[in-house]
């Protein structure tokens, strides 16, 4: 388990002084100028070095993807541009560091801006965090006032701006090309890649779109050097993680950890144990709506990382679990997550579009068993047509989890059809 000195995001824990004088007292802010005097490589290979991968639900190293910014100015601007659009179900973690952090994020964000050569940043916050951004705000005010950003910021020689723009609820903006698009005044749909953004993001220039907790804990990996983050969890999956356990626990909760534990340490050390116990768990979803539904028994040896998850053919996401205990109607539940997609698709490519419908009706019909045997192969395959053949990932997250469900629950979806038949099914599409 993580010692308390080892955590990165100590305002979670009680203190609750998330003023600019109460995060200086916790270190932050602390030697900002002497590491962005250390130059734009140094940042860049300390935050490969650490290991860092992309804490948005991708995993796609943080370094790397800087690294792909132009080293010198073709004439276009620069920009960074953080995703605080967290709208994943059960996904929750960003919030309590703009809630409770938010200066870890703004210094994360001057010198990730100054490492890729992006005077402006903006930070696009889900609509529905009110009272986020006003915390936000009221910091990067601060941050202002007392020369940390802005013209020569913390007396560096390096200008920056850092903007706030708030979403208006549309779940497809936290895809980082629809949210470029919504930052720029469009509608929020979701560009093809590539180019990806470092070529060709925000206005047509170069651009990074990372997510919160990837630049929030920045500052402390630069301070603590990279071997210090890179010694938590295991190689490909390393550092701290802020992750959150809703459901049947005992105690749902937000918690900063390491990489690396198993899925059982995580519930009974953080979440206070499963409902009625361990042998009372049915199910769980590791770390987003798009992650397939893993049973209990591929969970005895599970570890929470992106290795580990994707060895049971379901993925590590942003590590903000759903657990389910035995009561669960999980046919109900990957339902009612198919009609969270049907929703949210944006509609412009035809698999998404007509297959998130398609997908959610035929799942509805399994949950109360009016399906027959065959259609379970028939609504795999056609995931397998919506999967890979749209624009952007929300094909792809509306696909997994019915997929997940098929291959690890296939006996109870059959189960309910066959009692269907004999009349002995109640369970009801509940909305
Ligand atoms: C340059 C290349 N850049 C990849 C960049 C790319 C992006 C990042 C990851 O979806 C997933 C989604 C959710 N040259 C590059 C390159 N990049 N190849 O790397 O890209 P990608 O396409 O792998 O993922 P994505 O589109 O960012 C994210 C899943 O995460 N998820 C979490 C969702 C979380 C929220 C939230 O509320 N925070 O929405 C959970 O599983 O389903 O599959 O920057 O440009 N060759
Ligand atoms: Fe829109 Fe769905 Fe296509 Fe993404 S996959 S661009 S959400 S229609």
């Amino acid at each position: 388990m993580l010692k308390d000195q080892d955590r990165i995001f100590t305002n979670l824990y009680g203190m609750h002084d998330r003023s600019l004088k109460g995060a200086m007292a916790r270190g932050h802010w602390d030697g900002t100028r002497e590491i962005l005097e250390k130059g734009r490589d140094w940042i860049v290979q300390q935050v490969k070095d650490s290991g860092l991968r992309g804490r948005g639900g991708a995993g796609f190293p943080t370094g790397l993807k800087w690294s792909f910014m132009p080293k010198e100015s073709d004439g276009r601007p620069a920009y960074l541009v953080i995703n605080a659009d967290e709208s994943e179900p059960a996904t929750c973690k960003d919030r309590e560091i703009m809630r409770h952090d938010p200066h870890t994020l703004i210094e994360g964000a001057l010198i990730a801006g100054f490492a890729m050569g992006a005077h402006t940043a903006y930070i696009y916050i889900r609509g529905e965090f009110i009272r986020e951004r006003e915390v936000l705000q009221n910091a990067i005010n601060e941050a202002y006032e007392a020369g940390l950003i802005g013209k020569n910021a913390c007396k560096s020689g390096w200008d920056f701006d850092l903007f706030l723009h708030h979403g208006a609820g549309a779940y497809i903006c936290g895809e980082e090309t629809a949210l470029l698009e919504s930052l720029e005044g469009k509608k929020g749909m979701p560009r093809m890649k590539p180019p990806f953004p470092a070529a060709a993001g925000l206005y047509g220039c170069p651009t990074t779109v990372n997510n919160v907790e990837s630049i929030a804990v920045v500052p402390t990996i630069l301070r603590r050097g990279a071997d210090w983050f890179a010694s938590f969890g295991r190689p490909n999956n390393s550092g701290t993680k802020l992750m959150a356990l809703t459901g049947h626990v005992n105690n749902p909760c937000v918690f900063e950890e390491s990489m690396s534990m198993s899925v059982r340490e995580i519930i009974e050390t953080h979440g206070g144990g499963v409902r009625g116990g361990w042998d009372n768990l049915k199910a769980i979803i590791p770390g987003g709506a798009s992650c397939p539904i893993l049973r209990k028994d591929q969970l005895d040896d599970a570890t929470m990382d992106f290795d580990g998850m994707r060895e049971k053919q379901s993925s590590f996401g942003t590590g903000c679990m759903i657990v389910m205990d035995q009561s669960t109607d999980v046919i109900a539940a990957v339902w009612r997550l198919s009609k969270f997609f049907k929703h949210e698709s944006c509609g412009q490519c035809t698999p998404c579009r007509e297959g998130t419908g398609w997908m959610m009706r035929v799942m509805e019909r399994l949950v109360t068993g009016d399906a027959e045997i065959e259609e379970i192969d028939m609504l795999y395959d056609v995931s397998k047509q919506v999967e890979g053949h749209t624009i952007c990932a929300l094909g792809d997250a509306a696909a997994w989890p019915i997929q997940g469900l098929i291959r690890n629950f296939r006996d109870e979806i059959e189960d309910r059809i066959k009692a269907r038949k004999t009349g002995r099914v109640t369970a009801v599409a509940a909305e």
